[in-house]
């Protein structure tokens, strides 16, 4: 997510400072900061009639007296952009369904081919097998023998049954439900084909599927880099199929953004998920107030601190929420940081949810050889060396280059980047000081 809203979160970010700026906030301010935000939107992509729906409400709300005349107007105003904002990403958080007993829960995933139909059928699955379900994968995606095989070898890895059969989508559906229930199952996911393009053939086939399945849910699987084309898709499959909710994936590369902004205004369906990577953990529950907070720059602490916990036991997470909190940060930690990230996915997702970091990271994704010399590096340091950074001058970063293989040139990177980070713990830390409340945040004390 880090730099999915990279560029709107920027244009926010300076928007918001003007807003903030003045003590006095005039009409022609707002008239000038929304105009502004209406070019932000409108250049990352977002639905024209949601722009516009969405500023008519902003504006209603910002010119009314009681917020001009208010001690903190420019607080006000991004507060009710904050709530637009919400508001178009769906208001609610809404948990996904499970069938009422005996069940079992149904859900079907549809959508283009390529957007992640497969990948998110498996990633659902291992994170409902985590909280105790028993997922069943039932693979009728038949158009393609490879599309069979990948949803064999993800249920493989993440130790679920799948279910594969021949024919047509509709009978491998079926004797699917009649398999799970022999073997007591509670949750059955089923991938489906797609195509490349919305055609009356696939609408058919889904809503076929549909009909006899009779899902729990039924989700449009929506590709975040294929900006409106995924909104146009999603509002066909709505209009034709009826869905219950979309899963955005790919919200981890460079997209816009503007479609998970258009969606919910335009299908009038929830997103429930996004996809953040292409591992079976890189699945996270959809939050339209924390979607927010990222977009205005205000970063997610609660998702970093629930990924952490997620990757971390939760003793751990609570200590490095607490270093968070206290702006304490060493190459200790460091080091700790780049053995959990393995875990917990790129550093610049991790980054990009931190209040008033945003893009100053983009580039700083690791690959998995860099972070290994990072390691190297930091463990060629001596004890103090890394609980007290300050101490590194040219001889011992010479002695570290030597020591752990690299150039004197990655020594300094390196403590440049641990640097950036140290100074943004600060920075989260100094905003605590300020007042932020505890989690969950709200908004940011101006
Ligand atoms: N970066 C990223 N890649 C994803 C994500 N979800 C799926 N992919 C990749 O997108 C490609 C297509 O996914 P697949 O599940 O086969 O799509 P399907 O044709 O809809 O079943 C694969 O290479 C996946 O690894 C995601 O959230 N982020
Ligand atoms: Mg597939």
């Amino acid at each position: 997510m880090g730099i999915m809203f990279g560029e709107l979160t920027d244009r926010f970010e300076s928007i918001l400072k003007t807003l903030r700026g003045h003590g006095k906030v005039t009409e022609k301010n707002v008239e000038e900061a929304l105009k502004l935000v209406r070019r932000a939107l409108l250049e990352a992509d977002v639905n024209y009639k949601v722009v516009k729906e969405f500023l008519e409400e902003v504006q209603a709300e910002s010119l009314g007296s009681k917020v001009l005349q208010s001690v903190t107007p420019g607080q006000q105003i991004i507060k009710i952009i904050h709530h637009g904002l919400v508001n178009i990403l769906g208001g609610q958080h809404r948990p996904v369904r499970f069938a009422r007993s005996p069940g079992p829960t149904i859900w079907m995933l549809t959508g283009l081919q390529g957007s992640g139909k497969t990948t998110t059928c498996a990633k659902l699955a291992a994170r409902f097998a985590k909280s105790g379900r028993t997922p069943f994968l039932v693979a009728c995606d038949l158009a393609r023998p490879a599309a069979i095989q990948q949803l064999q070898r993800l249920g493989h890895d993440i130790k679920v049954p799948v279910h594969t059969g021949s024919g047509r989508p509709l009978d491998v559906a079926m004797a699917g439900l009649v398999a799970a229930r022999a073997a007591d199952r509670d949750l059955v996911i089923i991938d489906t084909a797609g195509r490349l393009h919305v055609n009356d053939e696939l609408m058919q086939e889904v809503a076929a599927l549909k009909a006899s399945v009779q899902p729990t849910e039924t989700f449009f699987v929506a590709d975040a880099m294929t900006g409106q084309d995924a909104v146009s898709s999603a509002s066909a499959f709505a209009g034709r199929v009826g869905i219950d909710g979309v899963i955005f994936t790919k919200i981890d590369g460079d997209a816009r953004g503007g479609a998970a902004l258009s969606v919910v205004k335009v299908t009038g369906a929830p997103i429930l998920f996004t996809g953040t990577g292409e591992k079976v953990d890189d699945l996270e529950p959809f939050h339209p107030d924390r979607m927010a907070d990222r977009i205005l720059g205000m970063g997610d602490v609660v998702s970093l601190v629930e990924k952490a916990q997620a990757a971390v036991e939760a003793k751990d997470a609570g200590r490095w929420e607490e270093k968070l909190r206290e702006g304490r940060f060493d190459f200790e930690d460091f080091l700790e940081q780049l053995e959990q990230l393995k875990k917990m996915g790129s550093l610049e997702s991790l980054l990009g949810m931190i209040p008033g970091v945003g893009r100053q990271f983009k580039g700083l994704s690791l690959d998995p050889r860099a972070q290994k010399r990072m390691e190297a590096m930091i463990l060629s340091m001596t004890p103090s060396e890394r609980r007290h950074p300050e101490i590194l001058n040219g001889p011992r970063r010479l002695r570290i280059a030597r020591g752990s293989g690299n150039s004197i040139q990655d020594v300094n990177r390196l403590i440049k980047q641990f640097g950036m980070m140290q100074k943004m713990v600060r920075s989260v830390s100094r905003s605590g000081r300020r007042g932020m409340p505890r989690l969950p945040i709200g908004m940011p004390q101006m």
